[in-house]
């Protein structure tokens, strides 16, 4: 629905603010005054079209969302986690499509390219990536090879001055417009690496993938390599093994971290403002037990979630966060915007299916953000395996 008033006020019952510096709290808010101004009038529009907006590439790439950490030298903004947090709270507070784009070209393309890859392919790529001017997608699951991606059939032969890529991915965010891939494949020696394949290679095709009715409005396709040529130089060099993509997922697990409060903080709001506007046997539905009740706890679990972040925030700025702690904030605020965006889905009855309000596209998209970078028992059981030191998983 176009035009729709965006009321969000923000939630932050603790005074975490407080903890926050100024320039975090800029930057957190110009995100909040983009996402009001230029997508929440359009999401429910594209939603229904499922369909990504090419328009936000250009505002994304202003507000810093495209590789909010990455030097300033290799055209990144040079900020600190707990700001990439905050953008990418803002961002899925509008859409999680919206945040899945930015998690992808920072955390999933940029950290990569910047972490594991050579010098020239630093400068090639990065300054264009976070400008927007090149959009890229990371292919790591295949149609049999999801929670273990370890088993890919992806492959790469030497052929000279560069190698042939065969295989198929599939699942992968930004595919049908990506300008690059960072495509995780095995070479001779079953060794995994990252190779950047270019649109227009030979043999190189993204299909979209239609029918979901989750994340509308982030384009999702396969990625097909049938002989593709790619040049040697386009291998990264740094790091192979399957700790080069997993590195990378802890860095998109704990963006999501803090995205999914800023959905959860959307469905809460709304239900808020709802349940003091709504009047049922002559009162507010806000003055029930039952509705305080849900309330209540929305507002508890989005506490406890922003200190989780918060605290996950400071550990990656001393470069101390683990896996482990890592999954943990993932798994535990996702399945609580979740359970929020259900709760505040009962609080707005009927009204709360129509895209009159965002709490219905908010909980479509959860249930894929619970999927996505590690399933809700995945993470369960890195924490497991943490705590008890056995391997629960095969
Ligand atoms: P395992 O034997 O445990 O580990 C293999 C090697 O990797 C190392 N390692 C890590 N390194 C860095 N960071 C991490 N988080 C790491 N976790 C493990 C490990 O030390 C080992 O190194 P080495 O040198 O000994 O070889 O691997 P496994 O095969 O048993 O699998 C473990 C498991 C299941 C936890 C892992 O594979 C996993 O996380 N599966 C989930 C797959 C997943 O998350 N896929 C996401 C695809 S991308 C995506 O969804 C994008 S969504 C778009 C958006 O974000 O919007
Ligand atoms: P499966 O691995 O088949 O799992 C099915 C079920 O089995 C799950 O409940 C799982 O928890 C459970 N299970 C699996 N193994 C175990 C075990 N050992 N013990 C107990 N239970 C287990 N991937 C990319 O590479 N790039 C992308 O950009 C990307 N974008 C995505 C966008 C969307 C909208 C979606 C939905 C997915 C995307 N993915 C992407 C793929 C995503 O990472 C996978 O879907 C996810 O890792 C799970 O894999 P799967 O769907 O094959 O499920």
């Amino acid at each position: 629905m176009a035009n729709k008033e965006d009321k969000f006020q923000g939630v932050d019952y603790y005074g975490i603010d407080d903890l926050l510096t100024e320039e975090q709290k800029l930057i957190r808010d110009s995100a909040r005054q983009w996402v009001k101004k230029e997508v929440s009038p359009y999401i429910e529009g594209a939603y229904e079209e499922a369909k990504f907006r090419k328009e936000w590439i250009k505002g994304l790439a202003d507000i810093g969302a495209f590789g909010p950490y990455i030097p300033t030298e290799y055209g990144g903004a040079g900020l600190d986690q707990i700001t990439y947090g905050l953008i990418m709270q803002e961002l899925e507070r509008g859409d999680s499509g919206l945040r899945s784009t930015a998690s992808v070209q920072s955390s999933l393309v940029m950290y990569p390219i910047w972490k594991y890859g050579s010098e020239e392919q630093r400068q090639k790529y990065l300054p264009k990536l976070a400008s927007g001017e090149m959009i890229g997608c990371f292919g790591l699951t295949e149609p049999d090879y999801g929670s273990n991606p370890g088993g890919m059939m992806s492959n790469f032969k030497d052929a000279g001055d560069h190698v042939i890529l065969n295989g198929a991915k599939m699942w992968i965010s930004n595919a049908p417009f990506a300008d690059i891939a960072v495509v995780w494949a095995k070479d001779e020696n079953d060794r995994i690496h990252g190779l950047i394949v270019e649109r227009g290679m030979d043999g190189f095709t993204t299909p979209t993938m239609r029918g979901k009715w989750s994340l509308r409005a982030s384009d999702t396709g396969e990625l097909v390599f049938d002989n593709t040529p790619v040049p040697k130089e386009n291998i990264l060099p740094n790091k192979s093994g399957l700790g080069a993509p997993l590195g990378c997922l802890d860095s998109a697990r704990y963006g999501i971290s803090w995205g999914a409060i800023g959905a959860a903080m959307d469905c809460y709001d709304s239900a808020l403002r709802y349940s003091k506007e709504r009047v049922q046997f002559d009162r507010p539905i806000g003055g029930y037990q039952l509705q305080q009740k849900k309330l209540a706890e929305m507002v508890t679990e989005i506490t406890k979630a922003q200190l989780l972040a918060l605290r996950l925030g400071q550990l990656k700025n001393e470069g101390a966060a683990t896996t482990g702690q890592i999954s943990m904030a993932k798994r535990n605020n996702v399945a609580m915007a979740l359970d929020i965006a259900r709760e505040a889905r009962q609080i707005h009855g009927a009204m709360g299916i129509t895209n009159e309000y965002s709490i219905m596209r908010h909980m479509m998209n959860l249930e894929s953000v619970i999927t996505y970078e590690g399933t809700h028992d995945v993470h369960l059981l890195i924490t497991g395996m943490d705590v008890t030191g056995l391997n629960a998983f095969k």
